[in-house]
């Protein structure tokens, strides 16, 4: 009921964030590109895999060298907080500064039908944009048409607009060479400035598309396949997000935008990963919970081209402080916002970093499993001083209220009560994304 709205209001005007004048609106008007880096977790940034022959290969030069850039807004301690929905719950976090649900996908279940106020709609309503998601998979894998309409986009290009056939494409949809390729002459033709969303997929479990002589990089030698092939796909994305760079620079369309990369989620799974610890200069047996929680890192890249303010922020964060980072580098005011994140360039960023079970990292310490960790020795706190246990239960309870706001949002809808924002309700009716941009 609109009465459920009254608490989720009081707790986000607690939580707000104020932006960093340092940084507020330094991006302001341009056109926002996003690349979703499927599967990419932050250990593969700089990462040099050593073939049978002890000789190094970077595994994602160019992403390095934009993660290294001035010019690039670089986060190392930014984590990846989807439950069951992967993809589509990072989509969530990343456009809605909203959890996805505790159980399932909230694209799935409530994506159709839900009031959203999304980064394609704010950023229409406050600075005319034109927005547009690219996916070279059917529209209706994870309800993305449905969804996509209610969260404001106005053109969703999925595999019925590219050409896909049995040589360029995988399980997932179009391999991410062809999908960059082919994606250009529906972007030239975008309004400005435009709010934009590419995900990439090629680098999506099982990781065996690429053999040595398709992708020009080797797979590792552990007994684990999976592993395995992960480097390779990298390697493949890294090379397709470089050719996209590429036209953007030939376009002239890169001075004037911003792009966005982030990983959705974990590639290698926990119990793969005492088999990856070797690649890691760990050791596989004393691989532990901890060592699985840290491993929930995915690269977050805010690339401003033409500006030197950036670096590599060491703040903790998560894919539900991306939002309000993102608009207060656009000058988009999120004050009136129902967001949950913070912005991760503001002085009041609170580094609790919830994952979708209530579990959290924070810079001294992580909870994961039901065990305490000293991020100092990677070990469980066995006996916590009286201090830090009533510091540890403030934290659970902290990240427990912010999920359970999110699940009151969005199982109450509660957006469709909320006016407040000054935001026009989307009319999802309007979208027909057969037509395109005919
Ligand atoms: C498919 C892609 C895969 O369209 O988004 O999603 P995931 O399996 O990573 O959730
Ligand atoms: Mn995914």
């Amino acid at each position: 009921s609109p009465n459920d709205l009254k608490e989720v209001e009081s707790y986000v005007k607690e939580h707000y964030a104020a932006p960093n004048s340092d940084y507020y609106g330094i991006a302001k008007g341009r056109n926002v590109i996003t690349i979703h880096l499927e599967s990419l977790q932050q250990f593969v940034i700089d990462y040099k895999l050593k073939d049978e022959n002890g000789q190094e290969h970077e595994v994602t030069p160019f992403l390095n060298s934009i993660f290294h850039s001035n010019s690039t807004f670089s986060f190392d301690n930014f984590f990846h907080q989807v439950k069951a929905g992967k993809t589509s719950d990072a989509e969530t976090l990343m456009e809605n500064s909203l959890f996805g649900l505790n159980q399932g996908s909230l694209f799935s279940q409530l994506g159709g039908k839900n009031t959203f106020q999304a980064a394609p709609d704010i950023l229409k309503q406050t600075g005319g944009y034109t927005s547009a998601a690219f996916h070279g998979n059917s529209g209706n894998f994870w309800n993305r048409t449905e969804t996509y309409k209610n969260l404001g986009y106005d053109y969703f290009f999925d595999s019925s607009y590219y050409d896909v056939n049995d040589e360029n494409s995988f399980q997932y949809g179009l391999h991410d060479k062809p999908f960059f390729q082919q994606s250009v002459q529906y972007l030239e033709r975008l309004q400005q400035p435009f709010y934009s969303k590419f995900i990439a997929v090629s680098n999506h479990y099982p990781y065996s598309e690429f053999k040595n002589d398709e992708a020009g990089f080797p797979r590792a030698t552990t007994s684990d396949e999976t592993i395995n092939g992960y480097f390779a796909t990298a390697n493949y994305l890294d090379k397709a997000v470089e050719e996209f760079f590429n036209y953007l620079k030939a376009s002239g369309l890169y001075d004037n935008s911003i792009i966005v990369m982030y990983g959705d989620h974990y590639g290698i799974s926990n119990s793969r990963n005492p088999e990856l610890a070797t690649l890691l200069g760990k050791s596989k047996d004393t691989w532990s919970n901890y060592d699985n929680a840290q491993m929930q890192r995915v690269p977050y890249m805010v690339h401003i081209p033409g500006q030197d303010k950036g670096g590599i922020n060491h703040t903790y964060g998560g894919e539900v402080d991306a939002l309000p980072t993102l608009l207060h580098l656009l000058g988009v005011d999120t004050s009136k916002y129902i967001q949950l994140g913070q912005d991760l360039l503001s002085e009041d960023h609170d580094q609790v970093v919830a994952f979708r079970d209530g579990d959290y990292v924070t810079p001294n310490y992580t909870y994961y499993s039901s065990n305490l960790y000293d991020n100092s020795t990677g070990l469980p706190v066995t006996d916590p001083s009286e201090e830090l246990q009533k510091q540890a239960d403030t934290w659970k309870q902290a990240v427990s209220t912010q999920l359970s706001t999110s699940d009151n949002i969005n199982n109450g809808d509660l957006l469709r009560f909320y006016s407040a924002s000054g935001l026009e309700p989307v009319d999802a009716t309007q979208f027909d994304y057969k037509d395109g941009l005919k």
